[in-house]
């Protein structure tokens, strides 16, 4: 399916990066995600209740980043120059791992930008992420420059990430619930369009119906395989 297919997407989720040592909303690693419910802290209202507390999650995560590697599977897919990057992960390990185009649509956590979106943005050090800041604006604070839960998605980043789905023969589904919207959505849109779904996972979950093929297992000892020779 994959070699006869010119157009190929892979959309990814947290369990991609996990191997690296990056925690995932599911099964926490412990720390800072057995403590603090990812919903309420990847929130406006969690941010507009203590903005401390959801900067010091976030530095906590930034430096799991900062200390992580691409794994097998980042550099398998960045191999793959054919096939296009659509991501939930907002960490930049298939970035580190050569992917010169990744379609982020919840957004870059190595970034800050203004909360009152005023236009500012700047790159964090992930290694001595900052806490909580003024926007430089100051009309409000900084804050990641990634998608909380009740904000809408970047309309040109969805618009490519819908494009990339909708045209493609195969799509590869790796390491994700598929249980947050719109972005899940996307895998039944390559699917009404008739790509070929092939669905990778250490589990069954709710991308498990949509799979023409599932494959189960880790994504460094599936996706290296599938994808080695373009
Ligand atoms: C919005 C950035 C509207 C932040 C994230 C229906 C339609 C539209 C919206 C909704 C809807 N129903 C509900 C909603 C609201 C909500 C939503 O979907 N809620 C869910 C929980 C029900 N959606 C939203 O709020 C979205 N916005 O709808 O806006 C709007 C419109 C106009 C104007 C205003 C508002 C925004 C959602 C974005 C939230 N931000 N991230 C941050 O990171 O801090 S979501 C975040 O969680 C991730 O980005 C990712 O999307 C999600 C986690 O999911 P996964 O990536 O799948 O990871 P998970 O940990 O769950 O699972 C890991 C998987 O990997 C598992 O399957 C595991 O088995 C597997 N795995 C583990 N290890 C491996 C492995 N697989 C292979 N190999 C391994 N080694």
């Amino acid at each position: 399916m994959i070699d006869l297919a010119d157009r190929i997407t892979c959309f990814s989720g947290a369990g991609l990066s996990a191997p690296s040592g990056v925690g995932t909303f599911r099964d926490p690693t412990g720390g800072w995600w057995t403590k603090y419910d990812p919903m309420r802290m990847a929130s406006p209202q969690g941010f507009a209740e203590d903005p401390t507390l959801v900067m010091d999650w976030y530095a906590a995560r930034r430096q799991q980043i900062g200390a992580a590697e691409p794994n097998a599977a980042h550099l398998a897919l960045a191999g793959r120059t054919d096939i296009i990057q659509v991501t939930q992960n907002t960490d930049d390990l298939l970035r580190r791992a050569g992917c010169e185009d990744v379609i982020q649509v919840h957004g870059d956590i190595t970034a800050d930008r203004c909360h009152a979106r005023c236009g500012h943005h700047e790159t964090v050090d992930l290694t001595d992420p900052p806490g909580l800041r003024e926007c430089p604006c100051g009309r409000s604070s900084l804050r990641p420059a990634v998608v909380w839960f009740g904000e809408a998605l970047d309309a040109e980043i969805w618009s490519r990430a819908e494009a990339a789905c909708s045209q493609c023969q195969v799509l590869l589904v790796a390491g994700t619930e598929a249980t947050v919207y719109p972005a899940a959505g996307l895998i039944e849109l390559a699917k009404r369009q008739g790509a070929g779904i092939i669905v990778i996972n250490t589990n069954r979950n709710a991308a498990s119906d949509s799979a023409d093929i599932e494959l189960i297992g880790s994504v460094v000892d599936v996706l290296p395989d599938l994808l080695d020779g373009a």
